[in-house]
């Protein structure tokens, strides 16, 4: 018997040496050590051997049990790892610099916009101005005439770093480091991503753009802040749009306003995106609060000035159609890609 069983164990590493792949090494599993396997079966011939040798047999059987188990899992193991080197090699062999066979990248349709809007105010003299994202209280809310327990810190909860930082909830937190860099007169814009921690539904996200502008002067009024608002928008969207201006709260201008703009996605008519009201708020404005001029460092006694707050992702769902705002922050390129071939 012992002959038998070291003629399997040769049998087992020559069969075993040609099987490459994980398939391979199962059937020989199967062949070696299943219920009607080579190995199984010279354990059950143990009833055929004498006494005096069943102990031995017995443990040189049991013996190459273990060698085939241990050399199956080695092997399976052993493909395992070149099956991962080869892919890696592949990977390391892959060329960014190839044409991509079609796949042709594109801005994502708020950067489009951005910059359509930076042109346009670029056209009418403004400066375009980048700004943090992290900002200081006092920047988000007391340099904006918003004090620690103003009611108007309840519409624009946020996300609070341990030292007290925040994300900022508007761009009006640039504002003051604005005017304090330039003074007046100043005709600025500045977009950014803001951040409120909203119930999320079609029109509103915990993550959204903003661009908010500011022209301040001499003798600057209403009608300068009603022209500059027309005109942006009329060539936004390329035709007539229906505005309506209301009066509206925001504790660092006065006289306030909430310009609201036709829904575009139901002509008016009222939809989930509108709330069927069939309006869409869009750009509240109005003439700077004249603490915050003074707290920007400018004499409010010498200069007035307007300011804005577009909802640059609003805008963007109402010139592209978008009715869900969560699609254009949901990385889907099918979605994306449809609106912009720039
Ligand atoms: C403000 O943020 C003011 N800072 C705007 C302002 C600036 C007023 C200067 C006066 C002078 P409001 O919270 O309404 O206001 O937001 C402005 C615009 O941002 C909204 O009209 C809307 O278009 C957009 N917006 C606000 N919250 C969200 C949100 N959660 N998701 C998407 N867009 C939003």
């Amino acid at each position: 018997m012992k002959e038998k069983i070291d003629a399997l164990r040769e049998q087992f590493s020559r069969e075993l040496s040609g099987a490459g792949t994980s398939e391979a090494v199962e059937k020989l599993r199967v062949a070696y050590l299943g219920k009607k396997g080579s190995v199984t079966a010279l354990l059950k011939g143990l009833k055929e051997v004498g006494a005096e040798q069943k102990k031995e047999m017995g443990q040189h059987i049991n013996q190459l049990k273990r060698q085939v188990e241990e050399k199956l899992s080695e092997q399976v193991e052993a493909i395992r790892a070149a099956e991962e080197q080869r892919q890696v090699e592949a990977a390391e062999q892959y060329d960014v610099t190839l044409p991509t066979g079609g796949a042709v990248g594109s801005y994502h349709p708020i950067t489009v916009v951005q910059r359509q809007l930076e042109e346009i105010f670029a056209s009418m003299g403004f400066t375009i101005e980048d700004y943090k994202e992290i900002v200081t209280d006092y920047q988000c809310f007391e340099a904006v005439n918003i004090p620690k327990d103003h009611p108007a810190r309840d519409m624009q909860d946020t996300y609070y770093l341990e030292n007290g930082q925040l994300l900022k909830t508007h761009t009006s937190a640039a504002q003051n480091a604005i005017m304090k860099k330039y003074g007046a007169p100043l005709r600025a814009v500045f977009p950014g991503r803001c951040f409120r921690n909203e119930a999320l539904d079609a029109s509103h996200e915990n993550t959204f753009f903003q661009m908010e502008g500011m022209m301040i002067d001499k003798n600057i009024s209403i009608s300068n802040l009603i022209y500059f608002m027309k005109t942006m928008l009329s060539e936004v969207f390329e035709r007539d749009i229906n505005v309506r201006l209301r009066p509206g709260f925001f504790p660092f201008v006065e006289p306030g306003f909430e310009l609201d703009i036709s829904c575009t996605l139901c002509g008016g008519e009222g939809c989930s995106t509108c709330k069927g009201s069939g309006w869409i708020e869009l750009c509240p404005c109005g003439m700077i609060h004249h603490n915050v001029l003074r707290a920007g460092g400018i004499d409010p006694e010498e200069y007035t000035g307007f300011a804005f707050g577009l909802g640059l992702t609003r805008l963007v769902m109402m010139k592209y159609g978008v009715g869900d705002i969560r699609d254009l922050n949901s990385g889907n390129l099918k979605a994306l890609s449809q609106f912009t071939h720039e």
